[in-house]
């Protein structure tokens, strides 16, 4: 029905309200979604134990990014607060495209003043006096709660000026996206939010020293502002003794497909992926997409891998597979994705997307043979060491990681070469 809706450019206002219906489905809290928060006390922390004792408590809980890349949180704000400049920005990603994650639309619509207390101790921190968070414009349903929520924290002097008397002023805008994928990739979204094409920037400068209308910018996803403000709460130890070393804490997941219980789910990272399909109902498991088209493709051999930046990274999308469900169908639907969402920027990926597309479609539709596949892996190559941004580095991982698991299916697929009517082998008329 979505799809009938796009095709037919229905404005967003006039979709049917079924499909906005909010049905935050949390099937299994943990550290963040079970924490105990009172609002303004994150910012309270903030200023009695002094921002940069708050900032070592958040170096201290080994909190990384959970936009998907796991950057280290204390080390960006430390960089953008050192950056020294008439004007810093806070700037919350909440351009959640990825196909299959949907967890920051749970977090903005139930847990909404842990996020935005989250961006004012970053505020806090860096020397921000203005905030925005980027809402995915196909969250238009949630604009006016979050709104409304903002207007609560003006209210109640957790926003403007002087905030609960402590000489800190900050406030928060909310801007809507338009629909493209590519403005969840922070240097496209901050073009984006100042009025421009959605282009990825060539980084380094990195948005902390050269962001927001070229001002030091903090860029983080709603799970690690949420998880922030926790941490200034009940400190970096009860975030770090959860997970493994190298990823603290715990993540937020986005599950669907194939499983009896889709919904929100909250492990400790070093959780076995077996553990996960089970707790969700999940049977007959074929494979999983980790971490959305951009991400990992793992087969029912790989279920003791475990969920950690160190094994299976991921933004928060788990989609389940069974055996119904066919690996180049995947893979094709997922690349067409990608050529679809390419920018246009640059020739790599604009070329590359849509010749990856061709070339599998051709090896779908049984037209294929043994050097197509291979030219497909040399094209996967191209496109994914010269594209400009993440999105063409990663939009070979489809293809990539199903041809390295499963061979034999594309190979199953080519055209029988044996069987070309009319010619035999030395290219005389049979
Ligand atoms: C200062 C340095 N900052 C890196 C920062 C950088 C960014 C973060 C991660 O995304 C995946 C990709 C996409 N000084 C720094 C530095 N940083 N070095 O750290 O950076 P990076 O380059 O490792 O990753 P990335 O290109 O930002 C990689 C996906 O993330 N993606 C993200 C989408 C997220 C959302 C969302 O949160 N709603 O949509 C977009 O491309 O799939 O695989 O902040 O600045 N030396
Ligand atoms: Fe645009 Fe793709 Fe180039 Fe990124 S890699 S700049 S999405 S064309």
């Amino acid at each position: 029905e979505i799809a009938i809706l796009i095709e037919g450019q229905t404005p967003l206002q006039e979709w049917p309200a079924h499909l906005f219906a909010v049905n935050d489905n949390i099937h299994k809290a943990g550290l963040l979604l079970n924490a105990s928060f009172e609002k303004g006390t994150a910012i309270q922390a903030a200023f009695s134990n002094g921002t940069s004792s708050t900032l070592a408590e958040l170096d201290y809980s080994g909190l990384r990014g959970r936009g998907g890349a796991g950057f280290k949180t204390a080390m960006k704000w430390r960089f953008c607060a050192e950056e020294k400049a008439d004007a810093h920005y806070v700037v919350c990603n909440a351009d959640e495209g990825e196909p299959g994650t949907f967890k920051d639309r749970v977090l903005l619509n139930s847990y909404a003043d842990q996020v935005f207390e989250g961006m004012t101790l970053c505020a806090a921190i860096i020397g921000a006096k203005q905030g925005f968070l980027y809402l995915r414009g196909e969250y238009l349903h949630l604009y006016d709660k979050l709104q409304a929520t903002l207007a609560q924290r003006r209210d109640e002097n957790l926003l403007g000026t002087d905030i609960l008397g402590l000489g800190l002023d900050f406030d928060i805008e909310i801007c809507l996206g338009a629909g493209a994928y590519i403005c969840g990739e922070e240097s496209a979204l901050i073009e984006s939010l100042e009025g421009k094409p959605g282009i990825p920037r060539n980084r380094p400068p990195y948005p902390v020293s050269s962001g927001y209308l070229n001002k030091p910018t903090v860029v983080n996803n709603v799970e690690t502002f949420m998880a922030a403000a926790n941490i200034a709460i009940h400190g970096g130890d009860w975030f770090a003794k959860v997970g493994t070393e190298k990823s603290t804490g715990s993540k937020i997941l986005s599950i669907c497909g194939d499983c009896a219980k889709p919904g929100i789910y909250e492990y400790p990272f070093g959780t076995p992926i077996r553990q996960i399909l089970d707790d969700c109902g999940a049977e007959d498991v074929m494979g999983v997409q980790i971490g959305g088209p951009s991400g990992t493709f793992i087969s029912n051999q790989e279920l003791d891998r475990k969920l950690a930046f160190e094994d299976l990274a991921t933004g928060g999308s788990f989609i389940v597979f069974n055996h119904s469900r066919n690996v180049l169908a995947i893979a094709q639907n997922f690349t067409h994705f990608f050529a679809h969402e390419s920018c246009g920027f640059c020739t790599p990926c604009r070329v590359g997307t849509s010749l990856l597309k061709n070339q599998l479609d051709k090896i779908v539709n049984g037209h294929g043979s043994a050097g197509d596949v291979a030219e497909l892996e040399k094209i996967c190559q191209l496109v994914k060491s010269n594209s400009h941004c993440g999105l063409g580095q990663t939009a070979a991982n489809p293809i990539l990681t199903t041809l390295q698991r499963y061979p034999d299916v594309y190979e199953k697929q080519l055209k029988d070469i044996s069987y070309e009517p009319g010619f035999d082998l030395d290219g005389s008329l049979a």
